[in-house]
């Protein structure tokens, strides 16, 4: 049996709708300090929660929102936080990036790479005190270069613990490309533990439910964890008001020129190093534009595509959730 797209479409539209309820908070002056969105990766959210039951953990990295609105965690009691107020979840002291809800057995952290050890935790507690729940761990790629994960990824396999780990891979960490800090690929790292490992275009709910449902079954079994490679974009880069995506991309725009105009030139690195470069600084300008502004990659773009013969269900949905989001903010302003 396939997953039912029309409820994976509400639940990422819930979080992507919430998210835009948080810049409007952020923009406004409203919610302090940084703010990292889970823009893009709403079908990595969507399709792994929606095969969680109660008693099973979620460990969050930075970008922690998506899994929590989909989770079903209250959103007046996360806007409250966001806002830091003493009535939001976490009595307002943890903000956007440092939150935990007991009922739902999530915690959240800034500190890149814990969500490993912390999922692992979690699952060491289920596979003890309830069997056949299971934990999750979320984390991007610039996690994979963190010691804690792999001693998790470690410790998982030879615990045999039901745990699903997921890599959001969106190939940046803040400002640095993983590629020119990452040895080896990430699966086969992966597999190196001894863990199966399954890669998936993050940005197809389907096909992020259809791999979820594989590890998580396993994990239910107590047959160990699995790790799950999802692609997917940041078009809004490392966190809101993210100016330096702006500004390389003038930079990197402005290296075209010389870089054409030295092609020419006796001196310096050889024609074939030079055309690598421009090759190089062109390929990443319009991958950059093509997150921010192109729709093929976008989720929640691609899934209404599938659904869109049904445009008064469509519009139901749509209409159900903005009241949604409006009644939640009214709420926490209030
Ligand atoms: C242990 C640790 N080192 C460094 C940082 C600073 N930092 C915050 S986010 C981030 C990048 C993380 O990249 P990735 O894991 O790919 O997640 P993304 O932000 O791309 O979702 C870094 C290095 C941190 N918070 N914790």
């Amino acid at each position: 049996m396939g997953p039912d797209l029309w409820l994976l479409y509400r639940q990422m539209l819930r979080s992507r709708r919430f998210e835009e309820a948080v810049t409007d908070l952020w923009e406004k002056g409203k919610i302090s300090g940084e703010m990292h969105l889970g823009v893009g990766e709403e079908s990595i959210a969507a399709g792994i929660v929606a095969h969680l039951k109660d008693g099973d953990a979620m460990a969050l990295d930075h970008r922690g929102t998506p899994p929590l609105v989909v989770r079903g965690v209250d959103l007046v009691l996360i806007l409250k936080e966001f806002l830091g107020r003493a009535d939001g979840l976490c009595c307002g002291m943890g903000g956007h990036m440092h939150l935990f809800s007991h009922e739902h057995f999530a915690a959240s952290s800034g500190i890149v790479g814990s969500a490993g050890p912390v999922a692992a935790g979690f699952a060491l507690a289920a596979q003890h005190l309830r069997p056949g729940n299971i934990a999750v761990a979320f984390f991007g790629d610039g996690a994979m270069n963190q010691g804690m994960l792999l001693e998790s990824f470690n410790l998982a396999v030879a615990w045999k613990l039901p745990v699903l780990f997921v890599c959001k891979d969106n190939e940046w960490a803040i400002t640095t490309r993983s590629q020119h800090v990452t040895g080896g690929n990430l699966l086969d790292r992966a597999k190196g533990f001894g863990m199966p490992a399954l890669e998936v275009d993050g940005t197809d709910v389907e096909a992020v439910w259809n791999a979820a449902r594989q590890g998580v079954e396993k994990a239910r079994k107590n047959n160990g964890p699995t790790f799950l490679l999802a692609h997917c974009i940041r078009p809004e880069g490392h966190f809101l008001g993210y100016t330096p995506l702006r500004k390389s991309l003038e930079s990197m725009v402005g290296m075209v020129g010389p870089l054409l105009r030295s092609l020419p030139a006796r001196k310096g690195a050889s024609p074939g190093e030079r055309i690598a470069s421009l090759g190089s600084i062109t390929s990443l300008i319009g991958r950059t534009v093509a997150e921010k502004y192109s729709k093929r990659r976008d989720p929640i773009y691609r899934v209404r595509q599938r659904l869109k013969a049904d445009k008064s269900r469509l519009n139901e949905i749509e209409k159900e959730v903005a009241k949604e989001i409006q009644q939640a903010v009214g709420i926490a302003l209030s």
